[in-house]
């Protein structure tokens, strides 16, 4: 028994220490918040993507209406949808993302995404993209994509943890 209680507050602890770094209590209260923007557009494409965190802990339902990033010519809001076995992506419905209120919505690779077409911009790994975000109640939100690799993202991807790099 002594091993144990030994044991019990080293295993809060840890527990403790796992919960404030997954637990993660996202955005600020009683605000839209919108964080962790990464840009995918170095492929040699007339496309790209950008993905991010978008928390509302406003007492309102808000939507994503659109967004600006120069370097692209046309902004629309994506999602993934599985059509005869194949996932392809196609437009939201009016072009609008609803964000309801105590909701935390991602955008990320294989799903939603805010989605860059005729793209003319010169991208390189690395940079930060200005990205104007527009919503329908909390306005514009101005914030700093920063670009990714996409091969890096695609291994990145179930081992993030490993890597060491942590969240910043
Ligand atoms: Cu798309």
């Amino acid at each position: 028994m002594r091993l144990l209680k030994v044991l019990l507050p080293i295993f809060l602890i840890v527990l403790a220490a796992c919960g404030g770094a997954g637990g993660d209590e996202a955005g600020t209260p009683g605000e839209l918040t919108v964080d962790n923007v990464t840009a995918n557009l170095t492929l040699p494409t007339e496309t790209g993507a950008l993905y991010m965190r978008i928390v509302n802990n406003t007492d309102s339902d808000d939507a994503l209406l659109g967004a600006t990033v120069p370097g692209c010519g046309t902004i629309e809001l994506h999602e993934m949808v599985m059509q005869d076995d194949v996932m392809t992506m196609r437009q939201l419905e009016g072009n609008r993302l609803p964000i309801p209120s105590g909701q935390t919505v991602m955008l990320e690779r294989g799903g939603l995404h805010v989605m860059c077409l005729g793209k003319t911009g010169e991208f390189t790994v690395g940079q930060a993209v200005p990205i104007t975000l527009e919503f329908e109640n909390a306005g514009t939100i101005e914030l700093s994509a920063e670009v990714i690799d996409p091969g890096a993202m695609e291994s990145g991807m179930g081992d993030s943890d490993s890597m060491g790099e942590g969240d910043e």
